[in-house]
């Protein structure tokens, strides 16, 4: 039993910011412990990258990687390839703040650590997630778990407030998904963002369908962000069970409550993926075939 939970996780307030702005900060949902866990699980899935010459399933690598001094960008579901992070993904306060928000049947629908290193890691463009999972309801949000503290110059995730009640904007270029939005084209008051911050331990939690991106880390910290990709289990991915690969794998994927078969439909927006990027693998991959980016081209260099 956690005894931390004799207080409410989240509060009211905080509720109502979810549903108004579409992204709220949480402190201390993971303790100082947690966070080193879930550090040195990461530094062994970093040294992995010693060697490698291409990404792979697990490792995405900065464009100045070399097998001698690695550089990785990204590591790729954690949550199914090492133990500490899929038991962190059911831990109660983690739990609890995501029942306040979307209900208690919870399924992880993806996984990733961002890897923001000193001085070169790489900027996101604007870009809203259900743009590339959309689902059968949109009681889905990214939760972002900071393993360093997130400030205003390590490249913090920028989030338009309000844009979750709005359109799904297209994500295409000339014909094909790019997993972008054109910064020039899209109707939307870009500098309306708000950085998120918080302390390492902390968790933001921002809706599938909010407009999001982030800056180049330019500070000579690094800035890691562990992102929970996070389904009401009602909320079924309208691309299908095909990725997901078995029942098997689907139960595994289930962090609370249960599992069911008859998918809730709300009208919601929706832009399919396709056809899909000539570059894939990661968003850094198909946004770097973006030729207009809000970041500039700094962040063309460094991915
Ligand atoms: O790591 C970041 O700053 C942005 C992450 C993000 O939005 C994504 O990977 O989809």
């Amino acid at each position: 039993m956690d005894t931390n939970l004799k207080q409410p996780v989240i509060c009211d307030a905080q509720i109502d910011e979810y549903k108004e702005k579409g992204f709220v900060v949480v402190d201390d949902i993971f303790s100082p412990a947690d966070i080193k866990e879930m550090t040195d699980a990461l530094d062994e899935l970093i040294e992995s990258a010693h060697g490698l010459s291409d990404h792979t399933d697990v490792i995405d690598l900065e464009p100045s990687h070399t097998p001698d001094t690695p550089r990785v960008r990204r590591i790729k579901e954690p949550f199914l390839h090492h133990s500490v992070f899929n038991k962190m993904a059911r831990r109660p306060r983690l739990i609890a703040a995501l029942t306040a928000l979307i209900g208690k049947n919870l399924r992880m629908h993806g996984s990733k650590i961002n890897l923001k290193s000193a001085d070169y890691g790489a900027a996101v463009e604007w870009h809203q997630d259900w743009a590339f999972y959309p689902h059968t309801n949109d009681d889905v949000l990214a939760v972002g778990v900071m393993l360093d503290d997130m400030t205003e110059n390590n490249g913090p995730l920028l989030c338009i407030p309000g844009s979750h009640k709005g359109p799904t904007f297209d994500h295409h270029q000339d014909g094909r998904f790019i997993g972008a939005m054109n910064p020039e084209a899209c109707d939307i008051d870009l500098s309306r963002a708000e950085q998120i911050t918080g302390t390492a331990g902390s968790c933001s939690f921002h809706h599938v369908r909010m407009v999001h991106g982030s800056g180049k880390n330019t500070s000579g910290k690094s800035r890691r962000l562990l992102l929970f990709q996070i389904a009401a289990a009602d909320a079924w991915d309208i691309r299908g069970m095909d990725r997901i690969g078995s029942w098997e794998n689907y139960i595994n994927t289930i962090i609370a409550g249960e599992p069911t078969v008859e998918p809730r439909l709300v009208a919601a927006p929706i832009r399919l993926p396709y056809p899909g990027p000539l570059k894939s693998g990661s968003i850094y991959e198909s946004q770097s075939l973006a030729k207009k980016k809000y970041f500039g081209d700094d962040h063309a260099a460094s991915t």
